[in-house]
């Protein structure tokens, strides 16, 4: 069974919604961050960054959310978590996927402090293109690969749930209101927002 090392309140959820999406059964190992669980030498092993969520499946460990939401759509295709290798929607799922991370976490980051980086030299552009892409991209919906959710869904729905209606951080639109309502609307979103919150 895998094992989910979280901490509540955290970059956590994104996992727990995935591993409630797949409906496979799994252990939650509490790691909770305000006690300093995250730097101990047993879980250093496990993820250095000393970040949560982070993984266990048999002898394979991996962290990073959107890793997470890879590997396991991955080792549960029963899941439809994933387009399979050769279908046409893989190409964008995989960029859907490093968007999130690669794009909308730094532009969280640059919002939150005002951070000036010359648009050509960061690597996410700047906030209001991540932004403006990623509204265009959701206006159809609904999902970001249209009628097909995925674990993509997972990483950019818990980021914007995050940034957008929570912290307030990034203004909401129209696209961003209804894609987080679809994406709260589902089961696996509320047992893992209720597992999320401790
Ligand atoms: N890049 C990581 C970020 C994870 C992360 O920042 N987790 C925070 C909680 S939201 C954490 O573990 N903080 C504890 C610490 O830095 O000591 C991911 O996407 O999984």
């Amino acid at each position: 069974m895998m094992k989910l090392y979280w901490s509540p309140r955290t970059r956590s959820f994104t996992a727990l919604w995935l591993l409630e999406e797949t409906g496979k059964p799994y252990e939650r190992v509490l790691t909770d961050i305000a006690t300093g669980a995250q730097r101990t030498p047993e879980y250093l092993a496990i993820n250095p960054m000393g970040k949560v969520p982070a993984l266990r499946d048999g002898d394979a460990t991996l962290a990073e959310a959107a890793a997470i939401c890879a590997y396991v759509a991955e080792r549960y295709p029963e899941a439809n978590l994933a387009p399979p290798l050769g279908h046409p929607l893989r190409a964008k799922y995989l960029y859907w996927l490093f968007f999130s991370p690669s794009c909308i976490e730094p532009a969280m980051a640059q919002i939150a402090t005002r951070m000036e980086m010359p648009s050509v030299a960061a690597g996410w552009g700047d906030s209001a293109r991540v932004f403006d892409v990623l509204d265009s991209a959701l206006e159809k919906g609904p999902w970001i690969l249209g009628e097909t959710f995925s674990a993509a869904d997972i990483a950019i729905g818990s980021g914007l749930n995050f940034a957008v209606k929570l912290f307030k951080m990034v203004p909401s639109r129209p696209s961003f209101d209804r894609y987080i309502a679809a994406c709260s609307a589902r089961p696996a979103f509320q047992r893992a927002g209720a597992l999320a919150a401790g």
